[in-house]
This record gives C-alpha cells, sequence and structure tokens, in this order.
C-alpha cells in the first residue's frame, strides 16, 4: 500500500515536472520569439541599485526602447521561495557569514519588461542616463520659453486619448467620473504590477483636455481637483483597501506628458518621481489655489531637466542661462 501510494507520488511529482518544462519551454518559445525579432543598438541606462536596464533597440528598422527591470519579492510565495527548488552557489564563506549565487525557481524569477515601439527621439532621451539640471523657472521664463516650447514640440499624448475614449485598458479602470470638466478616469500606472499593493501605483487623468500642466491651474480647477483627490481615495480604499493614510497623491512638474493628471501611490513605494523638485502633493495644490488663485501662474518653480531635453536645451539657447 505504501509502495503504491509511493509510486503515485512519483508520477505525480514527474507529471508536474513536465507539466512545468512543457510550461517553460513554452515561454521560452514566446520570449524568443518576442525578443529575437530586434536588434540591440545600445544601452540607454544600466542602473544597479534599481536593478534596471533600458535597451535602444530597432524592429524591422524602427527605433524601440525596451526597458527591463527585476521585480520585487512577493512575500506570498515564501514557501516556494525557501524550498529544495531554490539552487544555492557558495561564493564566501567566513566564520558565520556566507553568500550565495541563488538560482530561483523560473516562476519567481521575473523581469518585467516594457516596449515601446516605434519609440520617438524624445522617448530615447527620456530613458538615457544624463547629467541633470535645475532650473528655477519664473513667471517670465514660463512665458517665454517653456509655454512657447510645449507648443511648438509634438510628444504624442495618443495613450491617454486611448484611455479617456475607452479604446485602451478600459477594463483596468478603477474609477470614473465622467464629467467632462470635473471628472477623471482613474486605472493602474503602466508601472505597477496590479499585484502587491505596497507597490500600488495609479494615475488619474482628467476628461478635461485643455490644462498643460499645473502652471495652467486657478480656482476654477478646484472641484475637479477636490473630485480627485477624495473620490479618487474612496474607490482606491474601496477596490484595494489601502486607506488614504497610506496614499502620496501629487503632480509632477515637469510631467513628462502634458495632459493633466495625478499620481496616486503607496506611501511605502519608492517611487521615482516623487522628489522635492518634481513632486507637488495634490492637498498642496489645492490649499494654494484655495489661498490665491493665480498662484502657479505666479510662483517660481524649481524642476530638473536633463541635458539632452529639448527644453533644457532652448533654456541653454536663451537669456536665463548662466
Ligand atoms: O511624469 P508624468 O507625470 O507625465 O507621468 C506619467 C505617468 O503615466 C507615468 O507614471 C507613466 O508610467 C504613466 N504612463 C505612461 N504611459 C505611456 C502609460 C500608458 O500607456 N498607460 C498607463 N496606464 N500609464 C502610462
Amino acid at each position: 500500500m505504501a509502495a503504491m501510494d509511493d509510486e503515485k507520488a512519483i508520477d505525480l511529482v514527474t507529471k508536474k515536472r513536465k507539466l512545468q518544462n512543457e510550461e517553460e519551454a513554452c515561454h521560452q518559445i514566446e520570449t524568443r520569439a518576442n525578443l529575437g525579432n530586434m536588434d540591440i543598438v545600445g544601452v540607454l541606462n544600466d542602473n544597479p541599485r534599481e536593478k534596471c536596464l533600458f535597451l535602444h533597440t530597432k524592429i524591422s528598422g524602427d527605433d524601440a526602447v525596451v526597458l527591463m527591470e527585476k521585480t520585487p519579492f512577493d512575500t506570498k510565495t515564501l514557501t516556494q521561495l525557501i524550498s529544495q527548488d531554490t539552487s544555492l552557489k557558495e561564493t564566501l564563506k567566513n566564520d558565520i557569514y556566507s553568500t550565495f549565487e541563488t538560482h530561483l525557481p523560473y516562476h519567481l524569477n521575473v523581469v518585467k519588461t516594457t516596449l515601446i515601439h516605434p519609440a520617438t527621439a524624445k522617448h530615447l532621451s527620456k530613458y538615457r542616463q544624463q547629467k541633470t539640471f535645475a532650473i528655477c523657472e519664473t513667471e517670465e521664463m514660463y512665458k517665454n520659453v517653456t509655454k512657447p516650447f510645449l507648443q511648438e514640440q509634438k510628444f504624442s499624448i495618443q495613450w491617454v486619448y486611448n484611455i479617456l475614449d475607452k479604446k485602451s485598458e478600459s477594463d483596468r479602470i478603477v474609477f470614473e467620473d465622467a464629467c467632462p470638466k470635473d471628472g477623471f478616469v482613474l486605472l493602474p500606472d503602466m508601472k505597477w504590477n496590479r499585484k502587491d499593493l505596497s507597490q500600488l501605483y495609479l494615475v488619474a487623468i482628467v476628461h478635461n483636455r485643455d490644462i498643460l500642466s499645473l502652471r495652467d491651474l486657478n480656482h476654477t480647477h478646484l472641484p475637479m481637483l477636490n473630485n480627485i483627490l477624495h473620490k479618487g481615495m474612496e474607490a482606491i480604499r474601496k477596490q484595494f483597501t489601502v486607506m488614504p493614510s497610506k496614499l502620496r497623491v501629487y503632480v509632477h512638474y515637469q510631467p513628462s506628458y502634458h495632459h493633466f493628471h495625478v499620481h496616486f501611490t503607496h506611501l511605502d513605494l519608492d517611487a521615482p518621481g516623487f522628489e522635492a523638485d518634481r513632486a507637488h502633493l495634490l492637498q498642496d495644490i489645492i490649499d494654494n489655489i484655495t489661498i490665491k488663485s493665480d498662484y502657479y501662474q505666479k510662483k517660481s518653480i524649481v524642476f530638473k531637466l536633463r541635458e539632452c531635453d529639448g527644453l533644457y536645451i532652448k533654456y541653454k539657447e536663451s537669456r536665463y542661462f548662466n
């Protein structure tokens, strides 16, 4: 009887391994099919601390950007992580200290890949590692340099319109207020894997298509801003049981895409872009505008630019550069 059970167990293990191998083979073929059709042009950024690699590639002659980042550990898979399926190769032993090169089971060793294809010169510049410089933009500098630059450059925000028109990502929408003036769509940011709540990252995109950035906001936008803050937090509480006290809600200046949107991230998330020279808390924005309607038209705003950014080049050519 015991021998029969052992046999069955072995049979099951063999079947499971076979299935896993088939799954692996299938994934590998898919992966090769996906990445094998591109040529590597060069490395845009290789960041060991953030464990990500950004590549410039070509697909059928078109530029493409491939963003690869190692995914965080998932504590739900601990029993699979600390198991005999994880193999360790010792690389150091000294007294009570040891280090290992670790090979995780296939399904735990995941890299998130984002593909931008066809990519524009601005995409290549956005992901290329570069020196950064702080600009203190006054009201006059915004009028004479930044705004004309934004109006002349054409960085497509088609992805935003696709979301608002329900042509893309409509199945991911967490909440919508459809009012054309004060409404918005709340959905997961492309950066979030939608699994790990401590990495929670959503973005609220407004229906109003006339607001380029923070600079355009005044008291007429208060109903929209309050809507986003309160309805957005409530929707996240309901859907993900993440409390408002665990959220960071902010706006980028300068944003990458000039259609007004608000970031909702988990407080524990070390998200790139919440530094003081880029993130403006939505609550502060509401308070500042309530106190003074033209606060963001008058205020000097400090932000950082990278040396290849078109706007930085414009500033370098301008009389404001020193
Ligand atoms: O820096 P800025 O405030 O413009 O940030 C724009 C945000 O939009 C970033 O956090 C991006 O990860 C996110 N994002 C960009 N694209 C192209 C998409 C997209 O196609 N879908 C979604 N859901 N988020 C995006």
